[in-house]
């Protein structure tokens, strides 16, 4: 049997960013809303690859080096429920056309290399709650933070006593 892990990739956001959201979702979602995300494990997620071999790996690493993808600026001022995954999350009105260029194209690459990617449409979100199903209440308004994209990362997603770390394997810069 091969030693898989389970990897994504995905957008990170930046330290002050996280801080101000983790402010605005406490002061948004009672405590009984639904189990908040770590402020360290908020992110984008462009293309997840599920469990992925030492070889597809490498190729997959090989195709991120390749890409050749201008920065863009993400806008988060979209807020919603899924209430079949139990998920409260941030999300983006109107992306830009670089973030779903990106995540096509890892999407594609992921697929290429034997991934399973789900058919359902593309939504870019950052999960903020989980096991969040019912009696969840959203803001009137999001505030519309914008951060600048110029990098994008491979994660390794593990599960180690009894909570989720996702650990940085690599990041590739976008340049224009
Ligand atoms: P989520 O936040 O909406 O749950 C690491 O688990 C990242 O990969 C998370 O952002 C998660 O999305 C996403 N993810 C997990 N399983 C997935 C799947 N089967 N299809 C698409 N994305 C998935």
């Amino acid at each position: 049997m091969t030693d898989t892990r389970r990897l994504f990739f995905a957008l990170p956001l930046p330290e002050n960013l996280r801080q101000e959201v983790i402010q605005w979702r406490a002061a948004q979602f009672s405590a009984e809303t639904g189990r908040p995300v770590a402020a360290e494990n908020l992110h984008l997620t462009l293309a997840f690859l599920g469990e992925v071999s030492a070889n597809k790996e490498q190729a997959l690493r090989a195709a991120a080096a390749r890409l050749q993808q201008s920065p863009f600026t993400l806008t988060l001022d979209d807020c919603g429920h899924w209430p079949r995954p139990g998920v409260v999350w941030l999300g983006l009105r109107s992306p830009p056309r670089g973030l779903l260029q990106l995540a096509q194209w890892l999407r594609a690459q992921a697929a290429r290399n034997g991934c399973y990617q789900s058919p359902m449409p593309y939504h870019p979100h950052i999960s903020l709650l989980r096991q969040a199903f019912t009696g969840v209440s959203l803001p009137a308004a999001t505030p519309g933070w914008q951060t600048e994209v110029n990098a994008f990362n491979l994660y390794h997603s593990a599960f180690e006593n009894g909570r989720t770390r996702y650990m940085l394997l690599e990041s590739w810069p976008l340049a224009a």
